[in-house]
């Protein structure tokens, strides 16, 4: 098959008709529960081009939710996923393992912050990956409770839904929830009501005299933190607020658990997004970006906390399945191999530059933040943190009319995000760029 052209190409409205007739197949098959942000059908995608069944390309800022980092059909994912779907598919870790396992819990081991003695379980998605760092923490510590922080997304079970913060879409009327968990501020920056300059100070104070006023510390198994709060709209903690905690954690024999599902492998401009502040986890879960789109998740961390589950507690059918497993082995081997840390730190400096001059033509972008590959613009009633949802449907339906695939987030959904592919060419990140350019002058 020939490679996917790096260029937008528009030949119909989007969606386009092919398109529109899928999205009829999908209303009378596909449960309304399932959503969809832009209705175009992906016949290829690659780079950072996605290609519909009507013949158009789009200019990728999603990677499918910060997964297809290294593209959606990378060299290496390919040929050792390929290979192995030709060897065998499935044995069951568990029955009869095999060495694609192993390897990628070595590599993992090997590639997290730290340089204790690590071990790592594989999973099929990130909500198992974290549900099972609970499990794990629980068993380590014989504690019940887990603190979570507010804007927290940890994914859609029933123990993550009740970790999650927001309620719509993710909570409403799929309770009761879990037990045992509590939730505490985040020094979201932005909407600090005394200001972000003493937002680390004050949400870790507060967020500490909860936990130990209200829980008691003893009773915590785990603190579970994503380093950047993605699905809560990209808040950044303010500076000081990750170590503060994490040394509350050491202190009071509470597992801190970074979910680097979405900020790791890369996303950030670094391997894993707590190295910007040096913080050593005792698990991070990740997920998406490990395994260049195949369904692969894992918590990787210090071997006597992930020891502490009896033989036979941790596992899954399919966890760590030998393609998965192979994908990640191929994505690790191309992200090493193309820097793409550095890549992505590039592809950052790029967006900030352009989203900071936009913000200054249009007072309704109250905030561009982010790290890496990971960025995003905050929309508001210009001079107040009031938030602006319409306003940023509106922006991201235009840049979907005109090619460009771009998704929201965010407690109050007024906040763009930008995922790009790490390997996406310059000249399509720009364009994409001048695509949202447009899109705030359109609106
Ligand atoms: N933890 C930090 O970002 C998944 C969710 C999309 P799964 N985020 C995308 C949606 O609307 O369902 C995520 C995450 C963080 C956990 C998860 C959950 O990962 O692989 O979706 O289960």
């Amino acid at each position: 098959m020939t490679a996917l052209p790096q260029e937008r190409k528009l030949v119909t409205a989007i969606p386009g008709p092919k398109s529109q007739e899928l999205s009829a197949r999908k209303s009378a098959a596909v449960a309304d529960g399932v959503g969809v942000t832009l209705p175009v059908y992906i016949t290829r995608a690659g780079g950072g081009v996605v290609e519909d069944v009507d013949g158009n390309r789009l200019i990728d800022f999603g990677s499918g939710i910060a997964v297809t980092s290294v593209g959606n059909s990378a060299e290496a994912v390919v040929r050792r996923a390929g290979a192995q779907l030709a060897d065998f598919t499935h044995t069951c870790f568990m029955v009869t393992p095999y060495e694609g396992y192993v390897e990628v819990a070595e590599a993992l081991n090997e590639l997290t912050p730290g340089d204790h003695a690590k071990k790592t379980a594989l999973f099929n998605s990130g909500a198992e990956a974290v549900e099972n760092a609970v499990k794990i923490a629980r068993s380590y510590t014989k504690r019940p409770a887990v603190v979570v922080f507010d804007h927290g997304y940890h994914g859609r079970t029933n123990l993550t839904m009740a970790l999650t913060a927001k309620n719509m879409p993710y909570k409403e009327g799929f309770g009761p929830f879990a037990p045992e968990v509590y939730r505490v501020p985040l020094a979201y920056g932005f909407r600090w009501l005394t200001g972000p300059e003493n937002a680390a100070e004050e949400a870790a104070a507060q967020a500490i005299d909860m936990i130990t006023k209200q829980i008691g510390a003893e009773h915590v198994a785990a603190i579970v933190i994503e380093p950047i709060a993605g699905e809560g709209g990209f808040i950044e903690p303010a500076k000081g607020f990750l170590p503060r905690i994490a040394q509350f954690a050491k202190d009071n024999g509470i597992v801190f658990v970074a979910d680097e599902i979405q900020t790791g492998f890369c996303r950030t401009g670094q391997w894993f997004a707590c190295e910007d502040e040096g913080i050593v986890p005792d698990l991070i879960t990740t997920a998406k970006g490990i395994a260049g789109g195949l369904p692969l998740a894992a918590v990787t961390g210090r071997a006597e906390i992930m020891d502490a589950a009896h033989a036979g507690g941790l596992g899954g059918t399919y966890g760590g399945n030998p393609v998965a497993c192979a994908a990640a082995l191929g994505a690790i081997e191309t992200m090493k191999e193309q820097d793409l840390p550095a890549k992505a730190r590039r592809i950052g400096e790029i967006m900030t530059a352009r989203l900071t001059a936009l913000q200054e033509k249009y007072p309704a972008v109250g905030e561009v933040r982010g790290r890496g590959a990971m960025i995003a613009v905050e929309l508001v009633e210009p001079g107040t943190t009031t938030p602006d949802a319409a306003l940023t449907g509106a922006v991201a339906r235009a840049c979907h009319a005109a090619g460009l695939v771009v998704l929201t987030c965010g407690t109050y959904g007024n906040v763009l995000r930008f995922l790009p592919p790490l390997v996406i060419g310059e000249d399509l990140l720009n364009e994409g760029l001048d695509i949202i350019e447009a899109a705030f002058a359109g609106v």
